[in-house]
């Protein structure tokens, strides 16, 4: 493990609720809540202002309203948080060519291997530098974390949220993680963590004192192996920039999110087959079947195994996704499922003993490399038109967003992101004169906009004050990090 604070995980706050406030002056300061607003809605997430009121992410969107009955509901625009997230990418890859996004808000960089930083000193300039130039560029507030390793990296910017950045110095890991919860680490899900609890686990330290082969007794021996190394801070995983993978996939994306776990496994079946086809249609066969999910936050999940030798039977492919996909946590909803195979051969360990069978038959006609899946739940005909919180535009009006609709009517509120808060007013939902509108950008740039993105390496630390993070909240690992 390297011996300075220089990998940095950054993970925008509040997200999705973040961007609409600051599309929104309206709402700047208001509790608002994004996501399904359908009969089976979840929350995809809440604004600080509405978490105090106990509403979080993937809570159904009844107990929300009852919970914040004044917050405003919107509808997610992804399009738009994907514009948004690609600003910030290209701030971080700015810093270094080792940028792993694990989902729209949220990534590692490794600042050393970008030259921006190599101790303690230049990380923490180059994270306070980052923070300011995000709140520039976007409007937004990100937190940072800076430690010597990705797990302890993303711990830090938790301890940072929302709005700080927190370091943790190399060797004082330990003591700080112990008396965490063994949910702080890294793969222990709900499920893992109960396991650990009927045995006695609960803390990061109690996973140290019972010792690898009781790990290992408990969870198996990867997870077991694993997660024993990251109680004891040691984690050697490597900042991995996105790169391509030879092999045969299959994937569809969903319109709407999938929460349905058996709809789930029947399209991982159904892609499977797929995938299959195109194998055989390209006279190949692989080892590695590969599974992979993105989830309602962008997060992407990918998962493998390897056969002893390559296959192109559909049977076998189908049977290894159903047996990954057991591994992922499909909570909170899925947008894009795959399945792929890879260790491509062009020959398979089958086809020397079948060939004298003689039947292989590849009998299954020409495969689209990409359909559009069919809808899980169509929005009735006024929600679809006129999403809560979309842009609109109108004729003599200008640019709003849509407050709500129903009964034949939607109310729009008339505001830009650089206007003072707007003014209400409602119209039949066929009214010519309104139409659906794209999102304006939240920071207007000036001529001098271009001076804003980060000047790598350079000592001037932009003007915008970046806000002190909140202070360490772990007991007794005071002395594990330390504020700018
Ligand atoms: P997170 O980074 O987990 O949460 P957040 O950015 O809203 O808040 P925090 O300050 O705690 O980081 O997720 C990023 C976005 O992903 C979030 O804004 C909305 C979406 N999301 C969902 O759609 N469903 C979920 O269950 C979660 C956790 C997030
Ligand atoms: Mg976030
Ligand atoms: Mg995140």
């Amino acid at each position: 493990m390297r011996t300075s604070p220089t990998i940095l995980h950054l993970d925008m706050d509040a997200f999705y609720a973040s961007v609409e406030q600051a599309s929104k002056p309206s709402l700047r300061g208001k509790a608002v809540v994004v996501g399904g607003l359908g009969p089976r809605g979840v929350v995809a997430t809440a604004s600080y202002e509405a978490r105090v009121f106990g509403v979080h992410s993937a809570m159904p969107m009844g107990q929300a309203r009852r919970l914040a009955p004044n917050a405003a509901y919107l509808v997610p625009r992804f399009h738009f948080y994907r514009s948004i997230s690609e600003q910030v990418m290209e701030l971080l890859r700015a810093l270094s060519p080792l940028v792993e996004p694990l989902s729209l808000d949220e990534a590692f960089v490794d600042l050393e291997a970008g030259g921006v930083a190599w101790d303690e000193r230049s990380a923490r300039l180059a994270g306070v530098k980052l923070r300011a130039d995000i709140r520039a560029v976007t409007g937004l507030t990100g937190s940072v974390g800076l430690a010597a390793s990705k797990m302890l990296a993303k711990i830090a910017s938790e301890e940072a949220k929302p709005d700080g950045l927190v370091v943790i110095e190399p060797g004082t890991e330990r003591a700080m993680l112990g008396p965490m919860s063994v949910r702080t680490l890294p793969g222990v899900g709900p499920a893992t963590g109960d396991h650990l609890r009927r045995a006695g686990i609960t803390t990061v330290e109690e996973i140290a004192e019972a010792g690898e082969d009781e790990l290992v007794r408990l969870l198996g021996k990867a997870h077991g192996h694993g997660l024993y190394a990251m109680a004891l801070a040691r984690d050697d995983r490597p900042v991995v920039a996105e790169r391509e993978a030879k092999s045969v996939s299959v994937e569809d994306t969903y319109d709407v999110d999938i929460h349905d776990r058996t709809r789930v496994g029947l399209e991982v079946q159904r892609l499977a087959e797929r995938c299959v086809r195109r194998l055989r249609g390209a006279g190949l066969s692989g080892r590695t079947i590969v599974l992979k999910v993105r989830r309602y936050d962008f997060s992407t999940l990918t998962r493998s195994e390897t056969l002893r030798g390559p296959t192109d039977d559909p049977a076998v492919v189908r049977e290894a996704a159903a047996r990954l996909l057991d591994s992922v946590d499909t909570t909170g909803g899925v947008r894009l499922l795959g399945v792929g195979v890879s260790g491509l051969a062009d020959y398979t360990q089958e086809d020397l003993f079948a060939q004298a069978a003689g039947e292989r038959a590849v009998a299954e006609g020409p495969v689209e490399e990409h359909s559009v899946a069919p809808v899980e739940e169509p929005l009735p005909l006024a929600e679809r038109r006129w999403p809560a919180g979309h842009d609109v535009r109108h004729a003599e009006f200008g640019h709003g967003w849509v407050q709500g609709s129903g009964l034949g009517r939607v109310t729009v509120r008339f505001e830009t992101p650089d206007s003072e808060p707007g003014r209400v007013r409602t119209f039949r939902v066929d009214d010519p004169d309104l139409e659906a509108a794209d999102p304006l950008p939240l920071v207007l740039r000036g001529p001098e906009g271009g001076d804003r993105v980060p000047g790598v390496g350079s000592q001037a630390v932009s003007s915008v004050p970046a806000s002190l993070p909140k202070s360490w909240s772990g007991s007794g690992g005071g002395a594990a990090t330390s504020r700018p």
